[in-house]
């Protein structure tokens, strides 16, 4: 039998004490699954996991009573960095401190909790990545997710979702996999009001990520069906309640005016805040995504050379070979992109020219600000304009890393 649905809240405070728990003990009597997003933890990876969790958790065809964590891949801390969660909370009724984090399981350091006691469910990637890849990546049951297939979840899931599909946004996939069972959970909404409130709190938080993502549903590159089919879906649950104002062009402009809001920052948090690194060949490769372009970056440093600083530390502190910023900005209304590559060390620098040569036309890698930031002596840097648009990092890192060997 599956446990009796709860709100968003309840759903979240049971899961903090499940999480702390598991954290605090090295042989839990029951195996914890947790539901995680990627390490950049943006909304996609946090919202998510938590709609997935939630879920998970309540489905009526649910064979077991499974209780499914929803984790942010973040410490506690870092949450601070996300000022576009707000809206979404505000309407969830729910508040950062309900959120669950790395710093509630105390992990990865130095939770003392047992790999074969966990078992991880993945959105918005499908790999585990850095030290809680190497310490559970052997423990991931099902994924859902719209980044490149790495092969690295099983095959066969059995009860649990294995999705690897292109869509704008992975909190679609997951919408589009969950439908069947919030239908069922959903049956007595038109007669219960209760119900139908905790499916709109559960909704906005779905539907975020999918706005942002593919500008409500207006970036022709990244909308898919999926997409188009979860939004309809999603505001149906919101406009189910009696009396409900709901104006969707007004959500999606509150999340990006705080996305993008990351001027109190620091260079360093903003490299941060939506940050990515793998490691191919024992080689490590960084990006940072940046809703500014590289002239607001070093003005906030205060110049190239202090903004060089600032980057170098940070690629150092991670031992990167590879470190590389990835730029959105709007000038004068007209979308950029923009791109900067440092190889730190030989075998990056390497690494960071062979990108170059097979990849910048296709890239439409144009020199920035007349090659201001380029240098070959101090390792191999390059920073260009991104003629090519559609190519995020989600397409630009798989470039990178095939490189890298
Ligand atoms: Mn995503």
């Amino acid at each position: 039998m599956p446990l009796p649905r709860v709100s968003l809240k309840s759903f979240l405070a049971t899961a903090k004490t499940a999480a702390r728990a598991a954290g605090a003990s090295s042989t839990p009597s029951t195996p914890v699954t947790f539901v995680i997003g990627n390490e950049s933890a943006d909304l996609d990876s946090l919202c998510s996991a938590i709609v997935l969790a939630y879920l998970r958790t309540y489905a009526p065809d649910s064979p077991h009573s499974t209780f499914y964590i929803p984790l942010c891949n973040i410490p506690f801390a870092d949450l601070s960095l996300r000022p576009e969660l707000s809206p979404i909370l505000q309407r969830a009724k729910i508040s950062r401190n309900d959120l669950i984090t790395l710093s509630d399981v105390q992990l990865p350091h130095p939770s003392p909790i047992a790999s074969e006691q966990t078992n991880w469910l993945l959105v918005d990637h499908n790999a585990l990545q850095g030290e809680l890849g190497s310490r559970f990546g052997g423990r991931v049951i099902g994924c859902i997710d719209h980044h490149d297939e790495e092969n690295k979840v099983p095959r066969d899931t059995g009860l649990e979702p294995r999705v690897v599909k292109k869509s704008g946004s992975c909190s679609s996939l997951v919408v589009q996999y969950g439908r069947a069972a919030w239908d069922a959970l959903s049956k007595d909404s038109k007669t219960n009001n209760e119900v139908a409130s905790w499916n709109a709190d559960l909704a906005y938080v779905a539907l975020a990520p999918i706005l942002i993502d593919t500008t409500y549903l207006k970036s022709k590159d990244k909308t898919t069906k999926d997409d188009i089919e979860a939004v309809s879906y999603l505001e149906s649950m919101i406009t189910a309640i009696p009396g409900n104002r709901y104006d969707g062009e007004a959500y999606f402009q509150e999340l990006s005016k705080a996305k993008e809001s990351i001027d109190d920052l620091s260079l360093n948090d903003i490299l941060r805040k939506d940050y990515k690194q793998w490691t191919e060949n024992n080689l490590n490769l960084g990006i940072s995504s940046v809703v500014k372009d590289v002239h607001f970056l070093v003005n906030k440093a205060g110049g190239i050379d202090n903004f060089l600083q600032v980057l170098k530390a940070f690629a150092e502190e991670r031992k990167l070979s590879i470190c590389s910023i990835m730029t959105t900005s709007n000038p004068n209304g007209q979308f950029q992109r923009e791109l900067l590559v440092w190889g730190m060390d030989e075998k990056g620098i390497a690494s960071a020219k062979q990108f170059f040569e097979k990849d910048a036309s296709k890239l439409g890698l144009e020199t920035w600000s007349e090659g201001k930031l380029d240098s070959h002596d101090d390792g191999w840097r390059q920073c260009w304009i991104q003629k090519e648009l559609a190519s995020s990092r989600k397409q630009v890192a798989p470039l990178l890393r095939a490189c890298m060997g």
